[in-house]
């Protein structure tokens, strides 16, 4: 089955934005986890808030889970991903983990401690901290040394609490540049995975990639999810769709740059990735419910298309002709000769002409048109 979820808090989104009110009412949770197991979905995720609402008493949450769970029995969907917000109170308004209240660190530290015996309970395996509020708009009011420092001591601790307690828990850091801050820590995916290689207990943290995220940064995020699986760091995914570098669109997977989208799945169908397909996305404010279920329909529906069509284009025989022309294959082959020294290498008389290397054409803009042609259906 195929790996599809979703997040509480997609298809629940009322359609508030800065400038305008609600368009949709609340939707019941036990409601949504039904729908979405009958659009086809194997998975739902949740911000701790999403499921018991902040500040409720303990009777109050009791009752939330227990409805969710009869919920998930009923329909066998799983939770593969939980995450805490740390986002919407106004107590998070410079930040959980690295605001400069350090009674604020406190209780964001807390409130993910605590959210970690729930998501156990449900079976979760991935743990996703996105740190929205982790940031700043006055530079001289958040060093980022001191910043990162508190950054390292909570994700941390959160490990270190995972290991003692038995979870076998993996986290997964999220970045994204800037909203709802002026600037956001851990802006790129290139930064994520330099601040896990300080970590104490970096073996459990991955990265959560959102294809919008990276794409407001102005990046490819065919790269960045290259290098992260080949980092051994892609820990889970958040699929959705960006028309380049502005607001944060969360769009429809594939409702943006749909060629991206294309090798998106192709790589992710072929380069070892074989976690959750999570779409973190907002139906448009201009739907009604029937809308914010075609849109969850939609998500599932491109990204099998999108997995039809570069199965299509692999198994293509002039498309293997075309990546063999371009020399896709010899990248693939380590650059010295097996057990070569350094100092043989630097003796080896090869006889290579610079002028005529130069002449060779890569033949790449035969391979974009083959992509193209099938992303089109056209082959
Ligand atoms: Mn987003």
């Amino acid at each position: 089955m195929d790996k599809f979820s979703f997040g509480l808090w997609t298809v629940g989104w009322p359609g508030r934005d800065p400038f305008g009110d609600a368009t949709r009412p609340p939707l019941d949770v036990p409601l949504a986890v039904r729908k979405l197991a009958e659009l086809g979905a194997w998975g739902v995720t949740f911000h701790d808030d999403d499921l018991v609402p902040f500040g409720a008493d303990a009777a109050e949450a009791s009752k939330r889970v227990s409805a969710f769970r009869a919920a998930l029995d009923e329909t066998g969907l799983v939770v593969p991903m939980v995450t805490t917000n740390l986002f919407t109170h106004p107590v998070f308004k410079d930040g959980g983990f690295t605001s400069n209240d350090r009674s604020v660190r406190r209780f964001a530290l807390r409130k993910v401690l605590r959210n970690l015996e729930l998501a156990a309970e449900l079976g979760a395996q991935t743990i996703v901290m996105w740190g929205g509020r982790e940031g700043s708009e006055v530079d001289a009011g958040k060093p980022v040394a001191s910043a990162l420092d508190r950054y390292r001591e909570a994700v941390d601790t959160v490990a270190q609490y995972s290991v003692d307690q038995g979870y076998g828990f993996r986290f997964a850091l999220e970045p994204k540049p800037n909203e709802p801050r002026g600037d956001i820590l851990l802006p790129t995916i290139g930064h994520a995975l330099a601040f896990i290689s300080t970590l104490e207990h970096h073996e459990l943290f991955g990265v959560n990639p959102e294809v919008g995220h990276e794409q407001m940064a102005g990046l490819n995020f065919v790269h960045g999810i290259g290098q992260a699986l080949w980092q051994g760091k892609l820990f889970h995914i958040d699929l959705n769709g960006q028309k380049g570098p502005r607001y944060d669109q969360d769009f429809v997977f594939g409702q943006g740059d749909l060629l991206s989208a294309f090798f998106l799945v192709d790589l992710l169908e072929n380069g070892g990735y074989d976690g959750p397909r999570h779409f973190d996305y907002k139906p448009l404010r201009t739907e009604d419910f029937d809308g914010v279920w075609e849109s969850a329909a939609a998500n599932m529906r491109t990204y099998k298309l999108l997995r039809e069509r570069a199965a299509a284009f692999r198994a293509d025989p002039e498309v293997q002709e075309a990546l063999k022309y371009s020399g896709v294959y010899e990248l693939g082959e380590s650059t010295l000769n097996e057990g070569e020294s350094i100092a043989d290498f630097l003796k080896a008389d090869e006889d290579f002409a610079a002028s005529t290397a130069a002449e060779r054409g890569f033949g790449f803009v035969r391979l974009a048109q083959l992509a193209t042609e099938h992303l089109l259906g056209a082959r």
